[in-house]
């Protein structure tokens, strides 16, 4: 049986995946996709989840991108079906229906920012490195850079750096709101475990509707996105999770969700 690349904790419904190819820097090539959409596949289908944490193995990268190794002799057809590949895979990862943490230790690039670009929250080491390198390499981003990008830092900071295959730093990144939070490196791994833990922490239906809420209404006018959201807001009231959340502040109490 081949090694598994990647590896998943899973804490009562709070799931660590961790992609383990250290030696390549965590490069994304077909196998780790393949197991990464099984296991996305999987998790969605679980009432039971909470939240996702997703990061790479070791102390120099999160992904370091697609594997160039394999991508090198590749055919325009079967580029193709590469990018599609990975484009489904990652948009498995951002519709997950619970909120997806990227813990970024290092380098992430090129497919590695583009799957931290499909998170919800990335938290950063101190020197972490980002970038879209793939025009050094002549080629353009493949696995949805060119779009995601610009909506999460806007236009003219992704075409600076989808362009230019500028590398910036975890202080430029959080600058340009591409993460959330930069940590030291030592303190990054008790951080984003604790962030993980919160947010699976809160109402779960909540918080999965807030992520809904948000996804969904970016693509639709504001006016059809602020029906959604009453919608969404209603339902809330329809279930258990609502009572308890608001009889726990009344009574001066932590709420069980
Ligand atoms: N792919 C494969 N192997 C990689 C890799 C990658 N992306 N990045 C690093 N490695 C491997 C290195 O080859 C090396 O392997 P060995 O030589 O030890 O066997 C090992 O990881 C350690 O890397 P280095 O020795 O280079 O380590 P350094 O500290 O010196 O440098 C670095 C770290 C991250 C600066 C450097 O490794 C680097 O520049 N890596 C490449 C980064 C990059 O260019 N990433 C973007 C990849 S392209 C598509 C279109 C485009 C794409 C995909 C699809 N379609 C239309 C289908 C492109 C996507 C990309 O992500």
């Amino acid at each position: 049986m081949s090694e598994k690349l990647i590896e998943m904790v899973d804490n009562a419904g709070v799931v660590r995946l961790t992609i383990t190819r250290p030696k390549a820097l965590n490069a994304l090539n077909s196998a780790v996709l393949t197991e990464l959409e099984a296991l996305l596949t999987e998790l969605e289908k679980r009432s039971d989840l909470r939240a996702l944490l997703i990061t790479g193995a070791g102390e120099k990268a999160f992904v370091a991108g697609a594997d160039i190794t394999e991508m090198r002799t590749k055919t325009p057809e079967e580029a193709r079906a590469f990018a599609s590949q990975a484009l489904r895979t990652i948009k498995r990862l951002e519709t997950l229906p619970v909120p997806v943490v990227a813990l970024v230790n290092g380098f992430c690039l090129g497919g590695g920012c583009e799957l931290a670009l499909a998170c919800d929250w990335a938290v950063a080491s101190d020197n972490a490195i980002f970038g879209q390198p793939e025009v050094l390499l002549g080629v353009i981003p493949g696995f949805g850079g060119t779009q995601r990008l610009p909506r999460r830092v806007g236009p003219a900071m992704a075409l600076d750096l989808v362009t230019t295959g500028r590398k910036i730093d975890a202080q430029e990144a959080l600058r340009i709101g591409l993460v959330n939070r930069v940590m030291p490196q030592a303190e990054l791994e008790a951080y984003a475990e604790e962030l993980t833990k919160q947010l699976a922490g809160n109402g779960p239906l909540a918080v999965r509707s807030a992520k809904q809420a948000v996804h969904d209404g970016m693509d639709q006018d504001l006016d059809s996105a602020l029906a959604l959201e009453t919608s969404l807001f209603a339902l809330g009231f329809a279930g258990s999770e609502q009572k308890e959340g608001m009889s726990a502040f009344v009574e001066k109490r932590k709420p069980n969700f």
